[in-house]
């Protein structure tokens, strides 16, 4: 029997979203592309942005802009209160439970290579292991091969079965005393399926292997709680969650944090510089070397307070929607296969067509004004793994309708036309 509880992931569907409404909150939704109205369908590499966040760093920009932590004047010391407070926005809405463990960085990757060096990296020694899982993002792949080559540490990858999910008895099977850190995706940038994350972390822990979550996916379709999960790093980026590109954050336990070495060294991290010895500054800080993206925390705040405005558990409910229609609009186009068929999905649908390669359905697809990513999605291993060269995705957000996802099943019905 397995060691695993059926996976129930699913979010619950709640009262319709007034997505009619909610769009005239994204300006640049309502635009016109090669004659046709704009149907964007390409969430998963980067949202777009409501309003409030539009407006949060013009105001920032036009009123309360100074450098923070530094000056003693009053324009800093607004910037400042801003910026610590976008912290504790984030802190709230993930429930950490202290502010100084939400670390600003640039996105997912920066928060990924940071504990990748600082946790890691001193705590690696030959022989030792890090495991991570076939549908990792580069992101979650190359800091790890850097660290092992730099340590002598090796990796291990917990393999997905044919519809992509993970043997969960094989990861099990891999932790044991050798190995340091389980670092994995909550969900899937290319398939979509959701990981039980709270159950991998409950099972990691009970061997003493800390866990890094690569949330990049998950937090702007489901609600996160770090004190319930208990992964020990859990990283993610602004802009796929209607906040601006540039800022992104590292959750980690303060008790890590506190442990290991600064990443990067220059202002603002230190407490004291001398040429014999610098030391460093109190947690945040210590992390967060030079000037930091402060209206870009000062956006992510506002895309926060935007989603906390329409309720995440109606977010994922229309979400949850989308993803069912259009897996079954999908699936009627013959020729046409959808890859990723976990029991529990976010809103991402990849496809293949026969014959026909992604990059050129994308094109036909833009021509008719839908925005699709095609390709490798920064996951070569998994694409090799499923035995395709790339594929089609169309990931959907709160603002998508069904609408849109009929103008997509037209448009792949013209591409085969065009195409075959
Ligand atoms: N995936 C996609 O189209 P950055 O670039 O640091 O904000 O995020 C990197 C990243 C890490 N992990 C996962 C699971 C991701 O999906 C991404 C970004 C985009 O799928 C761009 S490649």
């Amino acid at each position: 029997m397995s060691l695993w509880p059926e996976q129930n992931a699913l979010p619950v569907v709640e009262p319709p979203l007034p997505v009619q409404q909610i769009r005239q909150d994204f300006p640049i939704l309502d635009q016109m592309i090669n004659g046709h109205p704009l149907a964007y369908l390409d969430n998963g590499a980067s949202s777009q942005k409501p309003l409030a966040v539009i407006e949060a760093i013009d105001h920032c920009y036009r009123h309360d802009y100074a450098n923070v932590h530094r000056g003693i004047h009053a324009l800093s010391e607004r910037s400042t209160a801003a910026f610590e407070a976008a912290r504790r926005k984030v802190q709230t809405f993930i429930n950490a439970e202290y502010a100084e463990e939400i670390i600003f960085v640039r996105g997912t990757t920066e928060a990924i290579n940071l504990v990748a060096q600082s946790y890691a990296r001193p705590l690696l020694q030959t022989g030792d292991e890090i495991i991570i899982t076939v549908m990792e993002h580069h992101s979650n792949i190359v800091p790890w091969q850097l660290v092992c080559e730099q340590t002598g540490a090796q990796l291990k990858v917990v393999p997905v079965n044919d519809v992509g999910e993970l043997d969960l008895d094989r990861l099990a099977s891999l932790l044991n005393g050798r190995s340091r850190l389980l670092a994995l995706t909550h969900i899937s940038n290319v398939l979509g399926t959701i990981n039980p994350i709270a159950e991998i972390i409950t099972v990691a822990h009970k061997h003493g292997i800390a866990v890094l979550v690569d949330g990049a996916q998950a937090v702007p379709h489901l609600a996160l709680d770090m004190q319930a999960l208990g992964c020990d790093f859990y990283a993610f980026s602004g802009h796929k969650m209607y906040g601006p590109s540039g800022i992104g954050i590292l959750y980690g336990k303060r008790e890590l944090l506190e442990r290991i070495p600064p990443y990067q060294g220059g202002g603002e991290m230190i407490e004291a510089v001398s040429f014999e010895k610098s030391t460093y500054a109190e947690l945040p800080h210590k992390f967060e070397a030079g000037t930091p993206h402060i209206a870009g925390a000062i956006g992510l705040s506002a895309a926060i307070d935007y989603i906390n405005g329409i309720g995440m558990q109606f977010i994922a409910g229309h979400e949850h929607e989308l993803l069912g229609y259009a897996s079954e609009t999908l699936a009627e186009i013959e020729g046409l296969r959808i890859i990723g068929q976990a029991k529990a999905k976010a809103s991402i649908v990849s496809f293949v067509l026969e014959g026909i390669h992604p990059h050129d359905i994308a094109t036909v697809l833009d021509q008719q004004g839908i925005a699709v990513r095609a390709g490798h999605h920064c996951a070569m291993p998994l694409i090799k793994r499923l035995g395709e060269v790339a594929t089609t995705r169309a990931s959907f957000a709160m603002y998508n309708t069904p609408d849109e996802i009929d103008r997509l099943a037209q448009g792949i019905e013209k591409a085969k036309k065009l195409l075959a």
